[in-house]
C-alpha cells in the first residue's frame, strides 16, 4: 500500500523514517523503470500579463479523454506549442509515468529552488523536502507533520534563486502525494491528469496567475474583517448575551459571535433548539443593536428522520449520496444516524441554497460549513467509503465514486451555501467560512485551519498555514486563536491574540468543555494584551478592507510571505515567525514562549528601510504584541479605534507616512458600503494620497462613491 492508497493518519506514526526512505527509493525505482510516455504539451494564454502557462497531458489519448477539471475556474483554452524555450527547461516540463499503476508526474528543481504552497499544511513555510497528502481529513488535534489536514491543494509555487518564479497544478481532485523531497512529484489515484506550469518574473505575478485560473475570492462584507468570538457552543441564549455585553462593557472590539452546533435542535441542520434559544430571532435582533452579527454552523450530515423537514425534501428529490448498490448512504454525525447530499448534482446544490432563505432570516449573518471532508464517525478513515457513488452532473464528469469527489464535497458545499446565501439575500454579501476545501475553494468561502492545539508549537505552525494557503490562492484564512484542543494558559494566548489579531481572519475559539477562551478569561494582563490587538486591528480594518478587496480582483494573498519584499533574497525564503500585510506593514511575532530578546535581530530586509510604528496607545510597549513596521515609501491610512467595523462611517483617517529618501509616500484605500453588490456598479471609491515635502493630498483613482470626504490628519515616521 502506498501514500496515495492508505488513510494517511494511520501512517503518520507506523511508519519509521528509515522505512520511510526505502519506500520512497523503491518508489524512485519503480517509476524509473515504468514506461515513460511523451507528454503532450499546449501553451495557455498568458494567465496575467509577464507570465507564460501551458498544459500537459501525458499523452494525447489522456488529454482527449480528460475529465473536466474540478479546480479551474473555466475551461482551458490552448493555443499552440508550449512557450519556446521550455522544453530546454526541465523544471517546466513533466515528466509523465506510471508508479504501481497510477499516474505519476515528476519536474526537478534548480538548486537554490524554494518551494511553497500546497494549501493547509502543518509545518514550516518552505515546503522542500516535505510530503502531503491531498486527502480531506478530519484531523482533530493534528499535529507538526500531519500529510493530511481538511483542505487539498495540488499546487505547488516555485521561487528560484534570482526570484523568478513558476507554478505548477496537478489537475486532479484525487487523493494525491505532493513529495518535494527531490523536486516537485506528483502521484495520484484516478486517471491520468494534467497537469498545469506557469512561469513569471516574480512570485507574486504566478500567485495572480493562480487566481486567474482558479478563481479569486468574492469580496466579503467588511464586517467579516473585525474580530469573531466563538466556542462550542455558546448555549443557552443567556450566554451569548453576556458574551456581548462581555465585549462592549470592556471596550474589547468584536464584530461577531458565533453559533456552534448546540443551537440546533438535536443537531438538526437548519433547526434551532427552542429550550435554550426560544427567541432566536429576537436574540439576534438584539445583537444586532450593539453591533454584533451572527454566524451560525451548518453540517453535511442530515439526521435520517421522517417529518424532519430537510430530510423529508432531500429524500424527496433523491437527494443523498449513494452505496454502491444504489441506496442512500447512512453513516452516523453529531445527530446519529444520517444521510449526506450529494453536492455534485446542481439540482442538489440548488435545494440545498434554498434552505437558507428561512434560516437566514432569523437574522443569521453569514455561514459555517463544519464536518464537510465530509467527517463520519465510527468507519476506516473517518469519512465515506470510496466506493460510495456520486451522480454527479455531466460538467463534474458525471457519475463517479466517492474516491474521485471526496476532495470537491465540502468545496460543492460551500458553494452550494455560497449561491444559496446570495440568492437569499442579494443585497448582502455572503460569508461562509468553510472547514474542508480544494483548490479553488476561495471562490465560495473563507476557512479556518481546524481544531489546532494550545500550543506554543500550534501557534507558531499558524502563521505558516496561513501564508501557505494564501499562496495556494486562499486569501481569507486563521487560526482557532487560543487553540480548540487544551487550555493552554495566558502567556500563550496572550501572544496568539497578539498574532491572531492581524491574521486575515481572526477568530477566537475553542472545544466543549475546555476552559473559558474570551480576550478576558485569563486575567486582567491578558486582556489588556487583547484590547489592545484588537484595537490594532480596528484601527487596520480599511486597510485590511483594501487588501481584501486587492485579494478578489488579483489573488495576491493579504498576508504575504517576506520573500513577497524581495524574492531574490535568500535570507527571506525560511521566515514564517514574520510576515507582510499586505507590501507595506511587516508584522514581526515572537511564537516562543518566554520574553521577546531585545536583541534579536529583525527579519533582513535588505530593500527599503522599515520604521517601527505604533496604532494605538500602549501597543508599543506591551511585549506579547508583535512589532509593527511600515515600509519606506509607504502610507498607512488609518481609520477610527471602533468597537466594529460599522460603528461609524470612516469620516476620519490618520495617514501614518513613512517618507523615502525623496520625501515621497503613497498608499491607498478602498471603500464602498462595507456590504451589498453596489460596489459591482461603481459605488465605490480607490483613493491613491500621496505624501510630498511634508504635505499629503489625495486622489480619487476609482469608482464613484458619493459618500463625503475624510478629515485627513497624517503623522510622518521614521525621521526623514
Ligand atoms: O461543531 C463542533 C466542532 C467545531 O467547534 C470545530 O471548530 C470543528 O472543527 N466541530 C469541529 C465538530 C467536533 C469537534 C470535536
Amino acid at each position: 500500500m502506498s501514500l496515495v492508497d492508505r488513510p494517511c493518519r494511520d501512517l503518520q506514526p507506523a511508519l519509521p523514517p528509515a522505512l520511510a526512505v526505502t519506500l520512497f527509493c523503491l518508489g524512485l525505482l519503480l517509476a524509473a523503470g515504468a514506461a515513460r510516455a511523451e507528454p503532450v504539451g499546449q501553451s495557455l494564454p498568458a494567465p496575467v500579463p509577464g507570465t507564460t502557462a501551458a498544459v500537459y497531458h501525458a499523452s494525447a489519448a489522456a488529454r482527449d479523454e480528460a475529465p473536466p477539471s474540478l479546480c479551474l475556474q473555466a475551461p482551458l483554452r490552448p493555443d499552440g506549442p508550449p512557450p519556446p524555450g521550455w522544453s530546454a527547461t526541465p523544471s517546466l516540463v513533466p515528466a509523465f509515468s506510471r508508479v504501481q499503476g497510477r499516474p505519476a508526474v515528476f519536474l526537478p528543481i534548480a538548486d537554490g529552488t524554494d518551494l511553497y504552497g500546497t494549501g493547509e499544511v502543518a509545518g514550516g513555510l518552505r515546503r522542500n523536502r516535505t510530503r502531503t497528502v491531498a486527502w480531506n481529513t478530519d484531523a482533530y488535534g493534528w499535529q507538526r507533520g500531519e500529510l493530511s489536514l481538511y483542505q487539498s491543494h495540488p499546487w505547488v509555487l516555485a521561487v528560484r534563486r534570482d526570484g523568478t518564479a513558476y507554478g505548477v497544478i496537478a489537475d486532479t481532485p484525487e487523493r494525491c502525494l505532493i513529495d518535494l523531497n527531490q523536486g516537485i512529484r506528483f502521484e495520484a489515484a484516478g486517471p491520468e491528469f494534467a497537469v498545469i506550469v506557469v512561469e513569471g518574473p516574480t512570485p507574486q505575478h504566478v500567485v495572480r496567475a493562480l487566481g486567474a485560473l482558479t478563481g479569486t475570492m468574492p469580496l466579503p462584507p467588511r464586517w467579516a474583517l473585525g474580530y469573531h468570538q466563538c466556542r462550542y457552543s455558546y448555549t443557552p441564549d443567556d450566554r451569548v448575551r453576556e458574551i456581548a455585553e462581555g465585549f462592549r462593557k470592556r471596550a474589547i472590539p468584536c464584530d461577531v459571535i458565533w453559533l456552534d452546533i448546540d443551537y440546533m435542535d438535536g443537531f438538526r441542520c437548519f433547526t434551532v433548539d427552542t429550550n435554550a434559544f426560544p427567541d432566536l430571532r429576537g436574540l439576534d435582533g438584539e445583537l444586532q443593536a450593539q453591533g454584533f452579527r451572527t454566524v451560525a454552523i451548518i453540517d453535511p450530515g442530515i439526521k435520517l428522520e421522517d417529518g424532519y423537514h430537510v430530510f423529508d425534501s432531500g429524500a424527496a428529490l433523491d437527494a443523498w449520496v449513494q452505496t454502491p448498490r444504489g441506496k442512500p448512504y447512512e453513516g452516523a454525525v453529531w445527530p446519529g444516524n444520517c444521510v449526506f447530499p450529494d453536492f455534485t448534482i446542481d439540482r442538489v446544490r440548488a435545494w440545498w441554497g434554498g434552505l437558507y432563505g428561512q434560516f437566514l432570516s432569523l437574522g443569521i449573518d453569514g455561514i459555517w460549513n463544519d464536518m464537510n471532508e465530509p467527517a463520519v464517525f465510527n468507519v476506516d478513515g473517518h469519512t465515506m467509503p470510496a466506493t460510495n457513488v456520486h451522480r454527479a452532473d455531466p460538467d463534474l464528469g458525471g457519475t463517479g465514486t466517492h474516491a474521485r469527489f471526496h476532495n470537491v464535497y465540502g468545496m460543492l458545499m460551500s458553494q452550494a451555501t455560497y449561491e444559496g446565501v446570495a440568492a437569499a439575500r442579494p443585497q448582502q454579501r455572503p460569508f461562509v467560512l468553510t472547514r474542508a476545501s480544494h483548490l479553488g475553494g476561495q471562490r465560495w468561502a473563507a476557512t479556518w485551519t481546524g481544531d489546532n492545539t494550545a500550543s506554543w508549537d500550534h501557534l507558531d505552525m499558524s502563521l505558516a498555514m496561513v501564508l501557505n494557503l494564501g499562496l495556494s490562492g486562499q486569501p481569507l484564512s486563521g487560526p482557532d486563536i487560543g487553540g480548540f484542543v487544551g487550555a493552554g494558559d495566558g502567556p500563550l494566548f496572550a501572544r496568539w491574540m497578539g498574532v491572531g489579531a492581524l491574521l486575515p481572519f481572526a477568530r477566537g475559539h475553542t472545544g466543549k468543555g475546555n476552559i473559558d477562551k474570551e480576550p478576558w478569561s485569563f486575567g486582567r494582563e491578558v486582556e489588556n494584551t487583547c484590547r489592545l490587538a484588537l484595537q490594532r486591528r480596528s484601527r487596520l480594518l480599511p486597510y485590511l478592507y483594501t487588501l481584501a478587496r486587492e485579494a478578489s480582483l488579483t489573488g495576491l494573498p493579504i498576508a504575504r510571505p517576506l520573500f513577497f519584499a524581495d524574492p531574490a533574497d535568500p535570507a527571506l525564503r525560511d521566515m514564517d515567525d514574520a510576515f507582510l500585510l499586505g507590501d507595506d506593514l511587516l508584522v514581526v511575532a515572537n511564537v516562543k514562549p518566554g520574553p521577546r530578546d531585545p536583541a534579536a535581530p529583525l527579519p533582513p530586509l535588505s530593500r527599503g528601510a522599515w520604521t517601527e510604528i505604533s496604532l494605538v496607545d500602549g501597543d508599543q510597549a506591551d511585549p506579547d504584541l508583535p512589532r509593527l513596521f511600515l515600509r519606506e515609501g509607504a502610507a498607512l491610512p488609518l481609520g477610527p479605534l471602533v468597537q466594529w467595523s460599522d460603528e461609524k462611517p470612516l469620516d476620519e483617517i490618520e495617514l501614518l507616512v513613512n517618507p523615502d529618501a525623496a520625501g515621497r509616500a503613497v498608499g491607498s484605500l478602498y471603500e464602498d458600503a462595507g456590504d451589498g453588490p453596489g460596489y459591482r456598479d461603481q459605488a465605490c471609491r480607490l483613493t491613491r494620497f500621496t505624501y510630498e515635502a511634508g504635505k499629503s493630498t489625495a486622489v480619487v483613482v476609482e469608482g464613484e462613491w458619493p459618500a463625503g470626504d475624510w478629515r485627513v490628519t497624517t503623522r510622518a515616521v521614521g525621521g526623514r
